[in-house]
């Protein structure tokens, strides 16, 4: 029974990271367009997204998000925004078409402000205590002193499914066993 014990055990290690590197590789970000308030509009591609994220890195100061940021702003099929990425864009429509040529940077970190003192995802924190303690703000599942009830909550479908995995292996392994 001990083999069968390692064959989980490395079942599990196994899968459980190819499953989630699979969602890596080059992110598409989604276009955006943002509706300023003089009634004008802009598209942010891309390319605009890959400069707003240094400037957004540049104003938090209690966690490195520089490798996560598609995670801060959108859904997890980086299709649209989550939650705390509408209200960043909210707080980027705050501002005029002008504003945003003239000085972008500037446009970035007052929107930025606009966001900290909500919860855009509702969970009790505000923006700016998760974006400082590495918790996602957009989503109400991650948020500062998880509980283990909430750990089991988000993350049991991984679970369930390395051990459905791993219970293949350990019946292979027994079936091939009783044909000796
Ligand atoms: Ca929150």
């Amino acid at each position: 029974m001990k083999r069968a014990f390692i064959v989980i055990l490395l079942a599990v290690a196994l899968i459980a990271p190819v499953a989630t590197a699979a969602d890596e590789g080059k992110p598409e970000y989604p276009t955006i367009t943002v509706y300023f308030s003089d009634g004008t509009s802009t598209n942010i591609t891309k390319k605009q997204w890959v400069e707003i994220f240094p400037v957004v890195q540049g104003r938090i100061s209690g966690y490195d998000w520089s490798g996560r940021m598609k995670e801060l702003f959108f859904d997890k099929s980086l299709k649209g925004l989550n939650p705390f990425g509408l209200d960043f864009i909210r707080g980027l429509e705050e501002h005029t078409l002008s504003e945003w040529d003239n000085n972008y940077a500037r446009v970035i970190i007052e929107a930025l402000n606009y966001t900290y003192n909500l919860d855009s995802d509702g969970d009790g924190y505000s923006n700016y205590e998760e974006l400082n303690a590495g918790t996602l703000p957009g989503d109400a599942n991650s948020h500062p002193g998880m509980t283990q009830e909430e750990f089991w909550g988000e993350y049991q479908g991984w679970i369930i499914i390395g051990v459905l995995i791993a219970s293949v292996f350990v019946l292979y392994f027994v079936f091939n066993r009783e044909k000796d």
